[in-house]
């Protein structure tokens, strides 16, 4: 469900992004000096970057293909020698992509948001692992997508006092 409506939000703003650079474009040709040659360069500009819309949907469609998820951000957690910290600790995402928290080394862990340090309006009960519950095996992943723009902080219980600490920027 999470990735279906991450690639749903994603795939149409990135094409908005391309045919807004096109627009731009066929602006700057129709505004060359001879008007005669303007109209078949726009139409050549524009089924140019028809073309690469169709490039850049195919290659998200492949990356998610060999992700498993269309657009997601990773998080470790636990770094390769055995550190207790969040890898990367300090990130932004865009708001709606799923981060994805995956246990690497030094578990158990969870993700436990700081509920006086997210957005306010966010039910911290709805984005947070409970303080009680544990990633234990390797590999085992929580998911989260963070929907409001704003600062989020938190933690994972068990290391908190060790600094396993994290912050995202959601915008
Ligand atoms: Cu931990």
């Amino acid at each position: 469900m999470a990735s279906l409506t991450s690639a749903a939000v994603t795939i149409p703003s990135f094409t908005g992004l391309k045919a807004g650079r096109a627009a731009v474009r066929a602006a700057g040709s129709s505004a060359a000096p001879q008007p005669a040659k303007a109209m078949p360069s726009a139409a050549v500009c524009a089924r140019a970057s028809l073309k690469e819309v169709g490039v850049a949907v195919a290659a998200t469609a492949a990356s998610a293909v060999l992700a498993g998820n269309a657009l997601a951000f990773d998080v470790l957690l636990g770094g390769d020698g055995g550190v207790l910290a969040f890898v990367p600790s300090e990130f932004s995402v865009p708001a709606g992509e799923t981060i994805v928290f995956k246990n690497n080394a030094g578990f158990p862990h969870n993700v436990v948001f700081d509920e006086d340090e997210i957005p306010s309006g966010v039910d911290v009960g709805s984005i947070s692992m409970s303080e009680e519950d544990l990633l234990n095996a390797p590999g085992e992943i929580y998911k989260v997508t963070l929907k409001e723009k704003g600062t989020y902080s938190f933690y994972c219980a068990p290391h908190q006092g060790a600094g396993m600490v994290g912050k995202v920027t959601v915008n």
